[in-house]
């Protein structure tokens, strides 16, 4: 970023994760779509590559350019303590989106606007324990999200308190998908082939729409089909291709996670502008779809 902020606008720096998985990439073309020069902005965007350290990088490149705000997608919960404390004494407010951070000093930052995961992970669950009936035995296998997010601890704490209530339902293995197919894929894959014989599958916890992909793949391709008769597949995030895999019924249950989180950014930029007061935390709305309620018009309105 070589050029000084125009002083007209208003100078926003966006610290993505990265482009893992359809979630983020529509994530940030809202962002994109929101902070753009005709609305008043000057945008400086910067893709993380999924390392923190190049987070870090980027918030203080955004501090020597003097930007008036810093979002952050914090790709992971902790550690951000001190780059923290150098914006607030740079007096730039950092607003948090889409996954927290874990500091003592909530006042680091101005307000997280996200989703709350650990609901996400309780929503699956009640639909799981209202499908199974009480006493059957559950073979699951669970596909984790990138490690220390809060979406992965959120989603995956939820499925352990389920697994607490029900001793005849069995966890067959935690995978490391890192919310993508790729990863997905590969550690699915590994797993099946080392097992010396067939082993039963009866649902898999798939912590994202990429994750579900790739081991969607790798349960079909060694002979475990996914649908009614094979094997439940939940999925969260809700994005179109996983919403058209979950009416083909490959996906049992989707929930949906918000990535449109660009107008409410900007609505909190213009309270603060304003001198206005935030609330430390803003959950958005999210519902849930199973196979007979992806209809075409839900398929034709959705934007990501
Ligand atoms: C959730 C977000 C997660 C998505 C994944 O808000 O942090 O990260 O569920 C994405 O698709 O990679």
């Amino acid at each position: 970023m070589s050029e000084e902020p125009d002083t007209d606008l208003i100078s926003v720096g966006v610290c993505q994760i990265g482009a893992e998985s359809d979630w983020r990439v529509a994530n940030s073309e809202s962002i994109k779509g929101t902070f753009t020069e005709e609305n008043g902005y000057q945008l400086y965007f910067e893709d993380a590559q999924q390392k923190q350290e190049n987070q870090f990088r980027a918030i203080r490149r955004f501090i020597q350019q003097q930007v008036d705000y810093i979002v952050l997608m914090p790709i992971t919960e902790t550690g951000w303590e001190s780059v923290l404390q150098e914006a607030r004494e740079a007096g730039i407010p950092v607003i948090l989106v889409d996954r927290m951070v874990d500091v003592e000093d909530e006042t680091l930052y101005a307000t997280h606007i996200g989703s709350d995961f650990l609901q996400e992970g309780r929503t699956a669950m009640d639909w799981l324990e209202q499908r199974t009936p009480e006493g059957k035995p559950l073979s699951i296998m669970h596909i984790r999200g990138t490690m220390d997010s809060s979406a992965q601890q959120g989603r995956s704490d939820a499925l352990e308190e389920a697994l607490g209530r029900h001793p005849d339902w069995t966890l067959l293995t935690r995978l490391d998908g890192d919310f993508t197919q790729a990863k997905a894929y590969e550690v699915v894959n590994e797993f099946l082939a080392g097992q010396p014989e067939p082993v039963p599958i009866d649902v898999v916890y798939c912590e994202n729409d990429n994750e579900a992909f790739g081991t969607i793949q790798a349960l079909e391709e060694n002979g475990y089909p996914c649908g009614p008769e094979g094997v439940t597949v939940i999925s969260f995030d809700a994005t179109t291709s996983g919403l058209e895999l979950c009416a083909q019924g490959k996906i049992a249950l989707e929930v949906e996670c918000n990535p449109l989180l660009g107008p409410l950014v900007e609505q909190a930029i213009r309270t603060l502008e304003q001198g206005g007061t935030l609330p430390r935390q803003q959950y958005v709305e999210e519902k849930t779809f199973t196979p007979s309620q992806v209809t075409e018009s839900l398929l034709a309105g959705r934007t990501y």
